[in-house]
């Protein structure tokens, strides 16, 4: 009986400390993660789960050859994140992005995208 009290009293205090499960992971992109596109984007848009910080928010994207091809300024509002990018050759790209939730959690990750078909 007792070992049962406490262990109630263990869950209890476990749940009352769990802190809110919702960072602010990707949802979705646009151009689609992993996607290849016929068209150069003219910028890329990024969906999180939360609303993020917009001054400890970023993206940037980057060539082949590690050079930057964004306008070097994202925008957020809310949940999502847009930044816009130079004219691409054919091509394949990566986006790199980090995020400051409001519930002050920080997440960040990076996807790839390519331009034109066979190409490199
Ligand atoms: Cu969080």
């Amino acid at each position: 009986m007792r070992t049962k009290l406490i262990l109630s009293l263990l869950l209890l205090a476990t749940t009352a400390i769990a802190p809110a499960r919702a960072h602010a992971f990707l949802d979705h992109a646009s151009p689609l993660v992993g996607s290849t596109v016929a068209a150069a984007p003219h910028e890329v848009s990024l969906w999180f789960t939360q609303e993020l910080e917009p001054a400890f928010s970023s993206v940037e994207v980057n060539d082949a050859n590690g050079a930057r091809v964004d306008q070097g300024k994202a925008q957020v509002a809310g949940n999502v994140m847009r930044i816009g990018l130079k004219p691409l050759p054919p091509g394949s790209y990566r986006v790199r992005w980090h995020a400051l939730s409001v519930d002050t959690h920080k997440t960040e990750g990076s996807f790839s995208f390519r331009v034109g078909g066979a190409q490199n």
